[in-house]
């Protein structure tokens, strides 16, 4: 068994390689990362699922994401799915292709680990954006108001938008957060990190709290706008102790948990003893252990907000304008059946879901539908040529939530 599990890591090794080097030869549309909790393995370690969305303008590339800081423990399993792709591009790019990379990591704590990765190039940018950089906070620690682990919002967008240079137009960019955290959106900030422009391209407006992006007005040119967005949940008064709350109870710490201020340290073992005769204070809140290795105060050590940082990366088109920028016109209209923008559908594992999309206009053909969402999404256009988004969740998905986003394209002369 050991055997067998060294040769095929050894094998997967090797065949990463291979594709970070065939992927900067290759161009980048966008991307994005999430992550959930998986609950702990038999061993004790955490098990974390990692899923990547990479947009290339090949379907067999993919980012490859690596921990940097933090306790990291290694990926287990990788998977690379396509997730969709078209021909509607910009004029010098044949097409875009978006893959989903399902990665398992163990974890020997649930302490907060920073991801990124990185490499050149974007396809041409007309906002000079040239190498691409992800960074992402992860944390998924024991929250002090729900005491279960922190969950985060899911962050999607289709990978390439178009509009017509005169058609304000309004973008929601985060999903739900099921911990009921604050999300806000920012553009990306840490140059070399977060982006390479760093600069919310002139034309368009972030409302930040909301995480609303409003494309407002520019003039069109055939390179699109690289977007280099940040998604920070913070979840406010929540009050956590490396990542835990420590909690004493008739003199005694009631979890394993350790609580650091950099060189001081309380270390809470088996036996619910601290074991060493150390105290931690900061800010207002302090941990007092007293001669007999007992915790005597029921504090947290730290008030420190739970973050996570998410990036979310797409490329934005503006064409010529059109006559008309009313729905049903030229562009397309969503009539029923189609669920309206925010809905919540509730999904069974191994039932299908079907979620029917239907787009009308008058002067334009309606062409095709592109869409982003998890692993196993299909399209398909039935006989009154309406389409229909299909998926069929598997025993994993259960308990998490999935953003699926779509866009129906028409197209006029
Ligand atoms: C705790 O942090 C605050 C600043 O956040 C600092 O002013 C204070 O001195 C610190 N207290 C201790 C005991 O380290
Ligand atoms: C924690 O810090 C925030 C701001 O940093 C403050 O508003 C809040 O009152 C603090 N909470 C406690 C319990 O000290
Ligand atoms: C995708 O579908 C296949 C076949 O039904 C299934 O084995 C696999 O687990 C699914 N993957 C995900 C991530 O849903
Ligand atoms: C991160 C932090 O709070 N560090 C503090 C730990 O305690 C020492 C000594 O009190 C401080 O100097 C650090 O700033």
């Amino acid at each position: 068994m050991w055997s067998t599990m060294m040769a095929s890591r050894v094998l997967l090794l090797l065949q990463l390689l291979l594709l970070t080097s065939l992927v900067s030869a290759s161009h980048h549309w966008g991307g994005a990362m999430n992550f959930a909790y998986k609950g702990r393995n038999p061993d004790g370690t955490y098990k974390l699922s990692l899923r990547i969305r990479s947009t290339y303008d090949a379907c067999y590339y993919y980012h490859y994401w690596y921990c940097y800081d933090g306790n990291c423990g290694s990926a287990k399993t990788r998977t690379t799915n396509q997730i969709d792709t078209s021909t509607n591009a910009p004029m010098y790019e044949s097409q875009w292709c978006e893959t989903e990379t399902i990665e398992t990591w163990n974890l020997p704590t649930d302490k907060p680990l920073k991801f990124r990765s990185a490499s050149c190039c974007w396809i041409s940018t007309r906002n000079s954006v040239s190498n691409w950089n992800f960074d992402s906070l992860v944390d998924f620690g024991a929250r002090s108001d729900t005491r279960q682990p922190n969950k985060s919002p899911q962050t999607a967008i289709v990978p390439f938008l178009r509009v017509p240079q005169n058609c304000p137009r309004t973008y929601k960019l985060a999903a739900f957060d099921p911990d009921g955290d604050r999300v806000r959106c920012r553009y990306g900030n840490l140059q070399g990190y977060e982006c390479d422009n760093c600069h919310l391209p002139s034309g368009f407006q972030l409302d930040q709290d909301s995480c609303t992006l409003h494309y407002q007005q520019t003039n069109y040119d055939y390179r699109v706008f690289g977007f280099e967005m940040v998604e920070q949940e913070t979840s406010p008064n929540n009050n956590y102790f490396d990542n835990a709350l420590m909690e004493v109870v008739d003199n005694h710490c009631t979890s394993d948990y350790y609580c650091t201020n950099q060189s001081m340290v309380v270390v809470v073992n088996d036996n619910n003893h601290c074991t060493q005769n150390y105290y931690c204070t900061n800010q207002s809140m302090v941990v007092v252990v007293n001669d007999n290795n007992h915790c005597t105060q029921n504090y947290y050590c730290t008030n420190q907000s739970m973050v996570v940082v998410q990036p979310l990366q797409f490329s934005f088109l503006v064409d010529p304008p059109v006559s008309s920028c009313q729905e049903g016109l030229f562009l397309p209209q969503l009539v029923a059946p189609t669920p309206a923008d925010g809905s919540r559908i509730m999904a069974e594992v191994n039932k299908e879901v079907a979620i029917r999309v239907k787009a009308q206009a008058m002067y334009s053909t309606i062409q095709d539908i592109i869409f982003s969402g998890p692993s196993n999404v299909t399209k398909h256009r039935d006989i009154n040529n309406d389409f229909v988004i299909r998926w069929t969740p598997v025993e994993d998905d259960l308990g998490d939530q999935y953003p699926i986003c779509f866009a129906v394209e028409s197209v006029s002369g």
